[in-house]
């Protein structure tokens, strides 16, 4: 018998190439325009080693640092305090960029640019009764700039950054108050943006809290149950804004953004085959088939075992009624589940443990693995049978800026080609990806570390970890070589 030959599926051509930020990350302009502080205005930097730090003040005037992964003390609010630096706070400066910014983004060809919207520039406490016109103006200007380079916004609507307000006297997500205000932000940048945006991100790594479990280890009743309230407050968030933006718009179509922070058994041992699908359940499967079936999994309730978990029925309706056009996830590393006493431990994006020898890892000990990518999206598409698009990707990396103004940066450049390659192959095997948006395209950031010098931009930003420098772009080698992967449409690479 004769066998067809077999076309292969390539990169469609209206293929949404771009990249990434958010806007904390990026934008700075902390408290210009009306805008209130968030969490990172006032945490300070760190390293791979050091934590960020979070600064405070007492009743009593005293001042004081914590952990950004420990609670403030007993009555502190976290404030700006003199002597420190905030790199949040300025971070790339796009909010005075981002003409620049986009006419370098439109060079490389981008077609989709992902960012976030403050919610503090809209409502700067999240308790207001009107909108900030000077938060709107900025985002308006910002969009329409995009369309005029024919770019795509993908807006992400929350990205890590609940008014500080809201998350000092509400708890944050914690608090179902907290659900309202954020419909009712949701309402106004819906209708406020309905003829410029199309896409939307409700919230970014929506299940990280669970993934973050694994590496944290034991937690009392009490904490367990809250993470999973909290959580289903956000997707409930999710579901309504997806009701609320379709009767807005019926042209709007909304993604859930799912951290596929993957892994492999360390060994054929049942117990690590075992406990690595319930890793995969707990930290990715769970936040992905809530937004995507619109109910929770069977699994859920291995999950829930000897916790008090009961969501009203009239809930779990809305979370129905809420479920996502397309799947989105952020993909960096991979690693390794054990059920044995490990050697060597490393750490990844939010995850921790052992090392696997057939990886290279990043400066940061970010196991770099491409099979990976290939491997999560056929996984992903598989099981939702919806656009995928990987919105964030690429390599946090130490860049050197040589005396002319270059930067050699041909480890990115090696990285993101073998992304791409896994990539195409996935496409090739039938999976429907429809867009790939490099995290950090214009250096940013680092949400881990508060580093500036943790790049991963196709552009330079000079400024360094202590605030110096002019904020000039600099074009570095990875722009003309994802340039020209943009114009060859993946086919040079
Ligand atoms: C993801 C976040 C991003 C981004 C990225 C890279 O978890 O969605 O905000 O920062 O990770 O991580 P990092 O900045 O820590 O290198």
């Amino acid at each position: 018998m004769k066998m067809p030959v077999m076309e292969r599926n390539r990169i469609k051509k209206d293929f949404y190439w771009g990249g990434a930020t958010a806007a904390n990350q990026f934008e700075g302009g902390f408290i210009e325009g009306g805008k209130g502080l968030v969490k990172t205005d006032v945490m300070t930097g760190g390293s791979a080693k050091a934590p960020r730090m979070v600064t405070y003040v007492m009743p009593d005037g005293t001042t004081g640092t914590v952990s950004k992964y420990a609670p403030l003390p007993e009555g502190a609010r976290a404030a700006v305090l003199d002597g420190y630096y905030y790199p949040n706070q300025i971070a790339a400066d796009f909010y005075h960029h981002y003409k620049e910014d986009i006419a370098l983004m439109a060079e490389m060809g981008f077609r989709m640019f992902r960012m976030s919207i403050a919610w503090s520039r809209i409502f700067p406490k999240g308790i207001e009764e009107e909108p900030n016109q000077e938060g709107l103006d900025f985002y308006r200007n910002v969009f329409e700039e995009l369309r005029r380079h024919n770019i795509e916004p993908l807006v992400t609507i929350h990205h890590f950054d609940t008014p500080l307000y809201l998350e000092e006297e509400y708890g944050g997500f914690n608090n179902r108050k907290t659900i309202d205000l954020f419909i009712k932000y949701c309402d106004v940048i819906f209708h406020e943006y309905k003829d410029l945006v199309r896409y939307w991100l409700t919230f970014n790594e929506i299940n990280l809290p669970l993934a973050f479990k694994y590496v944290l280890g034991d937690q009392t009743k009490k904490q367990e149950e809250d993470t999973f309230y909290m959580m289903h407050n956000e997707y409930l968030a999710s579901a309504r804004a997806v009701k609320l933006g379709r009767s807005i718009n019926p042209d709007f179509k909304f993604g859930c953004m799912i951290a596929a922070v993957i892994s492999y058994p360390e060994t054929c041992d049942p117990k690590d085959i075992l406990m690595d699908r319930e890793r995969w359940e707990q930290g990715i499967f769970y936040s992905g088939d809530v937004h995507c079936f619109g109910e929770y999994p069977t699994y859920a309730k291995r999950m829930w075992k000897g916790l008090d978990i009961d969501f009203p029925e009239s809930d779990l309706k809305e979370l129905k009624e809420g479920t996502v056009d397309f799947y989105t996830f952020s993909y960096y590393n991979s690693s390794v589940t054990a059920t044995h006493p490990i050697g060597d431990s490393v750490e990844g994006n939010l995850t921790r443990g052992a090392k696997n020898p057939y990886l290279k890892y990043s400066d940061w000990g970010w196991g770099m693995d491409p099979d990976g990518l290939r491997y999560c999206l056929e996984v992903f598409y598989d099981r939702y049978k919806r656009p995928l698009m990987v919105v964030e990707n690429g390599l946090g990396a130490y860049d050197n800026v040589e005396a002319d103004g270059s930067i050699h940066d041909d480890y990115r450049i090696a990285y993101l080609k073998e992304h791409i390659e896994a990539l195409k192959e996935a496409i090739d095997n039938g999976v429907d990806c429809i867009a790939y948006t490099p995290w950090g395209c214009i250096d940013l950031v680092s949400a881990s570390t508060g580093e500036m010098r943790k790049r991963y931009g196709f552009v330079y930003v000079d400024i360094d970890d202590e605030g110096n420098g002019t904020l000039n772009r600099l074009k570095k080698n990875s722009f003309y070589w994802y340039k020209k992967v943009i114009e060859s449409n993946g086919e040079e690479l």
